[in-house]
């Protein structure tokens, strides 16, 4: 793991505490902006009067922008209405093929085995032996992918979710998901760890567990936050996501925080209760990180995940996933670790559908990422008022 501590852009920003700086002289003395802008501190009056109008918020990871468009929440017609979720309530369930013992698609019976459990996936969309053959046709042009796809289950418990789940147990799923990465970024350059919850997800199965595909190629978002984090240390000469971590801390879109972990509802966030969970110093891979990061970030998970469930009093949908640096790859000092949380749920029974302008130009949202960071911080609050 990194040790150094990031200089650079992060000295010429807000302190992560305190007031804000005063103004200089100099910058007062230069030419008007014909834009209002908010150099240094936010202010949440400025904030709350960009809320009232629609906005475009820009998202430096994807290099790419959002609609906001909060009025919007008003109209009357919300949406198509889903049935809420059943939640599963067998500890086994002699139909599933994940739990331990049962049989497969193809046949084969998984172990009985006691905590987690790794399989190549029976169906999987990459595979390891796919011949090397290129097309190459003017405008059309394709390349063979090799890799591979495997299913993990997060626990023998059909019954159970991440947040339902101990510490310890937690920490078991986050272990194997830094040996995952690091076994298979041997053969590969991309290791795209990931959960699917939910029917609304396409989850093929309520039992806890997740996948990982593992390919050759940099995939689509993972060169583009490449492409960005690159630039960002080249010209800063900080971490684009600790710099935004420093910017974030404190402020009205902070979900919880720990030591080591941010959950934050990033200023850019495209899905109604988007989050990103980043770990407050320099890490590039999951294999990198220390036992106290990973019962921290144990502890967050299960809070966070609690949130979302508490939100609507739903077992709540989501994809999830972590993006980490490509393995072997030469130049890496740029690269630091999160993961995303996009649930597609607006309300208990209503579901955000990426349609239409979302499809056709770029990503609208209606409730700003502040509301939804002030809604998940309630449910958070809740769940403590509540537990025993
Ligand atoms: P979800 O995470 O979206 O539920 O997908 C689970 C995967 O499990 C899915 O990709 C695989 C499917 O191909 N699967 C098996 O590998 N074996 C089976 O017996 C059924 C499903
Ligand atoms: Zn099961």
């Amino acid at each position: 793991m990194t040790t150094q501590r990031r200089q650079g852009s992060r000295d010429r920003r807000r302190p992560a505490s305190g007031p804000p700086p005063d103004p200089s002289p100099a910058s007062s003395a230069a030419p008007a902006p014909s834009v209002e802008t908010t150099a240094g501190p936010e202010t949440a009056g400025r904030l709350a009067a960009l809320a009232r109008e629609p906005h475009r918020r820009y998202n430096p990871l994807l290099d790419e922008w959002v609609l906001v468009s909060a009025e919007r929440t008003r109209r009357p017609w919300q949406g198509r209405q889903e049935p809420p979720a059943a939640g599963s309530v067998l500890a086994y369930d002699p139909t599933c093929y994940l739990c331990p013992g049962n049989k497969r698609a193809n046949g084969e019976i998984n172990p009985d085995y006691p905590t987690t459990f790794v399989f190549t996936n029976d169906f999987a969309a990459l595979r390891p032996d796919s011949d090397a053959i290129a097309f190459d046709d003017g405008l059309l042009r394709a390349e063979v992918e090799p890799g591979t796809c495997r299913v993990l289950t997060f626990s023998r418990r059909h019954d159970l979710t991440l947040a339902a789940m101990t510490e310890p147990e937690v920490r078991a799923v986050i272990d194997l998901w830094a040996e995952q990465t690091a076994e298979l970024g041997e053969r590969y350059q991309w290791i795209q760890v990931f959960e699917n919850r939910g029917e609304m997800m396409g989850a093929s199965n309520a039992h806890p567990h997740g996948q990982i595909w593992a390919g050759k190629a940099l995939p689509h978002d993972a060169a583009r936050e490449d492409r960005t984090q690159l630039a960002y240390h080249a010209e800063q000469g900080g971490l684009l996501l600790l710099d935004y971590v420093d910017q974030e801390i404190g402020g009205p879109r902070v979900v919880d925080e720990n030591d080591e972990w941010l959950a934050v509802v990033p200023f850019w966030a495209a899905w109604p209760y988007e989050t990103l969970l980043i770990p407050r110093h320099p890490t590039r891979r999951l294999p990198d990180l220390g036992g106290p990061q990973r019962d921290a970030l144990a502890r967050i998970v299960i809070r966070l995940l609690g949130a979302y469930d508490d939100l609507f009093g739903i077992s709540f949908p989501y994809s999830m996933g972590w993006h980490q640096a490509p393995s072997r790859q030469q130049d890496e000092d740029h690269w630091q670790l999160h993961a995303h949380f996009f649930p597609p749920l607006l309300s208990a029974t209503v579901r955000k559908f990426m349609v239409g302008y979302e499809l056709l130009a770029e990503t609208q949202r209606d409730l700003t990422a502040e509301q939804a960071a002030e809604r998940l911080r309630a449910a958070l609050s809740r769940r403590a008022t509540a537990a025993p």
